[in-house]
């Protein structure tokens, strides 16, 4: 009993999943051809193949190429044909001898192709023959000729969509012809398309309605027919027109035939009886261009067809001609396209307004932070080349740079922000940095809001140090001109007992004449320094990063220093233990005469395994550090 139910289940789960299966197809030119095509290496290579191969509900993936048709390809089962890559990749020709395809079935879709030289003199669609359902949309429909329908005829149902059509001819050979570009017979639908350059020796060069039909959001602009033919659009009962520009075309841009025609909120240059009429208007409808060739049929600002339509329900699901939201600014445009304004450019220097750091400033547009978010911190020990006390609160300051970029992110300036935090030091240090490479000329540079009042600086008018090759700026000569020393303690602001100071902040600014990027710059790679008691020459870098021109490297490997500039090693003791440090967020340095390491119980490690083990050892995390050794500012 529970063995057949299992086996009754498992055929009722069969019969579903075949039931709702869809497989997928490929047709390329360079395809193995072999049946049943489901990869693009055994594409069939032929479009009629893969159709006659798929069953309802299959889809058929196009490769780029030219299918050139000598038989109409038939689809009458609900299937996708749909190119890989767009109308322009993959192109359906009919050798100006057959039409392309003849498509009969509501679930049928053919997606993304440009269908040109079909050929049916004879009858109905040289492109394309809807009849009784199906769906042509992004599509280019060109070259082709019919009786009726040069480019696509529609019988009964079905629709065109978002499909330029061009250039076709309604043409029996002996002076009959119906809808140069498009026949809508006894209904279907055309929506988003522009249809222009058809020709029609009879009726409708643009569109031909006969007793039903309607046609949505389309431009129809020259296209051709004898005079009192409706060389744009020709209607015979029951033809229902929305949101549709009909202009510009060469002879009538609208006649009628029969009875029961109406047009909705469009724009037609033609005189419409007023109970067949609902919102129109009659004004230059503001295309983008009109040059023969050059023709763009999206709309300028300004153009009365912005926000005249009416809304319909499709238009939440279907795009307009450019594929953007058909529906922008709570009403449909007019036309094939909505018209997206351009974003406001105030100081007109490229960038929006909205991605403009200085929307009213032509020569600025974008602030960069280094670090990104907030103030990265420095800390120096300035008993090098010995390691002293090992505290590293003999400076600690923070800072944070600004490169304040132009629209082709070049560099204008950049604002360095320095606050100085701490220095548990008796010496008088100076505090500067250098630029990290000789991308920048100096001449290019321009410096101030430094200060420097002991007189062992040399600065260049530029305010740039004299004697070095790369740009270096000396932000201070003595930190007690930064901050006044309370009276008690060694400095300022590492002895919990002693009055606390403010930190101050200094403002370097550096101007910029040169063309240069921020990569050129690499402000991110500046080299801070400690200058030691307003010894010029003693300067205390972070590891590994070069001293400069007027350092003295006498002391490099005396002591406790072990660097080795042969090999590129600096400021680092023979177990890599470093004499200053530089983390991307606020530290909280040790308490006067405290070892780091008995602060920050991570450091050694971290300092040790030159920076693999604990990156993050000054964080607050559990048994990283002994707080009892941390200065914490009232
Ligand atoms: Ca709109
Ligand atoms: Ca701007
Ligand atoms: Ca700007
Ligand atoms: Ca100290």
């Amino acid at each position: 009993m529970k063995k057949r139910k299992l086996i009754l289940i498992t055929i009722a789960l069969f019969l579903t999943a075949s039931l709702f299966a869809s497989t997928t197809r490929y047709v390329s030119p360079s395809g193995s051809n072999t049946f049943p095509f489901t990869t693009l290496a055994t594409a069939s290579t032929t479009i009629y193949s893969a159709v006659a191969a798929s069953v309802n509900g299959d889809i058929i993936m196009v490769d780029d190429g030219t299918y050139l048709f000598s038989t109409t390809v038939t689809i009458n089962k609900g299937i996708t044909l749909k190119s890989i890559n767009g109308s322009s990749a993959a192109i359906i020709d009919g050798t100006n001898s057959v039409k392309c395809f003849l498509i009969n079935n509501s679930n049928a879709v053919v997606e993304g192709f440009t269908i040109q030289n079909g050929y049916f003199p004879a009858g109905y669609g040289g492109g394309v023959n809807i009849v009784n359902g199906g769906l042509v949309k992004f599509c280019t429909i060109k070259n082709n000729q019919a009786r009726d329908g040069g480019g696509v005829a529609i019988d009964n149902s079905g629709y065109l969509e978002n499909c330029y059509v061009i250039n076709n001819i309604a043409s029996n050979g002996s002076g009959s012809g119906y809808g140069g570009g498009v026949r809508l017979l006894n209904g279907g639908e055309i929506r988003n398309c522009v249809i222009t350059g058809n020709t029609s020796v009879l009726y409708g060069g643009g569109v031909n309605i006969w007793n039903a039909g309607k046609v949505k959001n389309c431009v129809i602009a020259k296209n051709t027919a004898p005079a009192g033919k409706g060389a744009g659009i020709r209607t015979r009962n029951n033809s229902y027109i929305y949101n549709c520009i009909i202009y510009y075309n060469n002879g009538d841009n609208w006649v009628p035939g029969g009875s029961s025609y109406h047009f909705y909120n469009s724009n037609v240059n033609a005189s419409i009886p007023a109970g067949n009429k609902t919102s129109t208007i009659n004004s230059v409808p503001m295309f983008v261009n009109l040059t023969a060739g050059s023709e763009d049929y999206r709309l300028q600002a300004g153009s009365p067809a912005i926000d005249a339509g009416v809304n319909i329900g499709w238009m939440t699901s279907v795009p307009d001609l450019d594929g953007n939201t058909r529906i922008v600014n709570g009403i449909v445009d007019m036309g094939a396209y909505e018209y997206v304004s351009a974003p406001t450019d105030t100081d007109g220097d490229g960038v929006a307004d909205i991605n403009d750091d200085y929307p009213t400033d032509p020569l600025r547009a974008f602030d960069n932070f280094f670090p990104s978010g907030g103030f990265g911190t420095l800390g120096f020990e300035d008993l090098w080349p010995s390691k002293g006390d090992y505290d590293f609160n003999d400076l600690v300051v923070d800072y944070r740079f600004k490169t304040v970029t132009n629209a082709s992110n070049n560099v204008v300036e950049i604002y360095a922000t320095f606050k100085v935090k701490a220095f548990g030091a008796g010496y008088r240090n100076g505090f500067g940095f250098q630029f990290p490479n000789t991308n920048v000329a100096a001449a290019d540079l321009t410096v101030s809001g430094y200060d420097l009042q002991e007189g062992y600086i040399s600065l260049a008018a530029n305010g740039l140090e004299q004697g070095q090759t790369k740009p270096t700026i000396i932000v201070y000569d003595n930190s007690f001109n930064i901050m006044q020393h309370p009276g008690s303690g060694t400095g300022v602001n590492t002895e919990q007992w002693a009055p606390y100071v403010t930190p101050q902040s200094l403002h370097i600014y550096i101007a910029f004449s040169g063309t240069y990027t921020m990569a050129q710059v690499d402000i991110e790679n500046f080299n801070p320094f400690l200058v030691i008691n307003k010894f010029r020459n003693d300067e205390v870098h972070l590891p590994d990063y070069v001293p400069t021109d007027l350092a003295n490297t006498w002391q490099f490997g005396y002591a406790d220093d072990d660097s080795d500039p042969s090999s590129n090693r600096y400021y680092k003791t023979s177990t890599n233990l470093p004499w200053a440090i530089n983390i991307p967020e606020s530290f909280d340095y040790p308490t006067e005469r405290t070892v780091i390491t008995s602060a920050h119980l991570k450091f050694a490690q971290w300092a040790e395994s030159d920076g693999v083990l604990f990156p993050n050892w000054y964080q607050d995390l559990p048994g990283y550090r002994n707080s009892a050794n941390i200065y914490h500012h009232p």
